[in-house]
């Protein structure tokens, strides 16, 4: 009897489409359009000490970072893959300054837009460290056949779908819809995505808290004072909690999401208005986050609630189990 092949992505999206009111086919086809990029990636990502993507291509970007040559790769294959679909209006990325229009030579009009961060801690690549492309599909929202700025200028509570790409010890799809949070894990053998992790929810209270403490002396006092309590003994609260960062956010926050615990990347003296990014990091993070039975603050508001004004817009993040950030909110709140 041939080993039965669990449900694959393609055929989860299409199950999942027929229940969200107000997407077309064409959303489906986009969802898997990017899934064959996540693939290339992973062929890349998983022999990259063999083949010449390793190191630093020289170049800076957007953010002034220095640009490492699989972060390039994951980039361009992710517009390469994008561009000619005809579902999307404008794409984008966090290499990118301004938003990638899409080419007068491919179909116009796309309903949606994409913003990504094609390779997430890319700074870890060379250790073999976990990494991940993250995304957040909008509804185009402005007149005309091309995408805008103000296409994805838009609150994180309006994203179509939130997703991730973890490039670990497997390579494994975690996405939602607005109908619940799923997991896939890749089948090298088939070249497929299979469903392995269904409704994915949070626990409530986690027993980790992640966050770089060697920036401790720049925080401000109610981080400390945030972080110190996680710290602290306290047997009926399950506490001191355990230390884990790894450096990767997709990495962090994943195992956060499935183990419990909150990741914390408050702003500081070097990133006054927090480092990681709110269109392609932490609105999408934040949306599956709170499919899952989390939440997730900057330090004053809902992630998904913030009205971005910049395409690269920064934010703190304080993302994870729901008590565990209500605890966060709590003292970053009180007089
Ligand atoms: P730090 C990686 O460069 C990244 O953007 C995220 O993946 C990660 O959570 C964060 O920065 C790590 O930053 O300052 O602790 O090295």
């Amino acid at each position: 009897m041939p080993e039965r092949l669990g449900i694959t992505v393609t055929k989860h999206i299409m199950e999942t489409q027929r229940k969200i009111k107000g997407v077309s086919g064409n959303f489906s086809s986009l969802l898997s359009e990017l899934i064959v990029a996540g693939k290339v990636i992973h062929r890349a990502v998983s022999k990259a000490g063999l083949i010449d993507v390793l190191g630093k291509t020289g170049l800076t970007n957007t953010q002034g970072e220095e640009v490492q040559k699989l972060d390039d790769f994951a980039n361009t294959t992710i517009i390469q893959k994008m561009d000619h679909t005809g579902f999307l209006c404008a794409m984008a990325s966090e290499e990118v300054e301004d938003i990638i229009e899409i080419d007068a030579k491919h179909p116009q009009g796309g309903k949606y837009t994409l913003a990504f961060d094609p390779l997430d801690g890319s700074s870890n690549i060379d250790a073999n460290v976990s990494v991940g492309t993250i995304f957040s599909i909008h509804r185009k929202i402005t007149d005309g056949k091309k995408g805008s700025l103000n296409d994805f200028l838009q609150q994180g509570k309006r994203q179509v779908c939130a997703g991730y790409i973890i490039y670990g010890s497997s390579t494994m799809l975690v996405y939602t819809v607005g109908n619940g949070v799923h997991g896939f894990t890749f089948d090298p053998s088939v070249g497929e995505f299979i469903l392995s992790h269904p409704f994915i929810k949070t626990p409530s209270r986690g027993k980790i808290f992640s966050c770089n403490e060697g920036n401790a002396n720049k925080w401000n006092e109610k981080t400390r004072e945030v972080v110190d309590y996680f710290k602290a003994i306290d047997e009926d609260t399950g506490r001191p909690y355990s230390a884990r960062y790894i450096g990767s956010l997709v990495s962090d926050f994943h195992r956060n999401l499935l183990y419990g615990g909150v990741f914390i990347y408050p702003n500081d003296q070097n990133y006054p208005n927090g480092k990681l990014r709110l269109l392609y990091e932490a609105a999408p993070l934040a949306m599956i986050c709170k499919q899952a039975g989390g939440d997730a603050i900057s330090d004053s508001e809902e992630i998904l609630e913030i009205k971005p004004t910049e395409l690269h817009q920064r934010v703190p993040l304080f993302i994870g189990s729901k008590e565990d950030v209500k605890v966060c909110r709590r003292i970053l709140t009180s007089g």
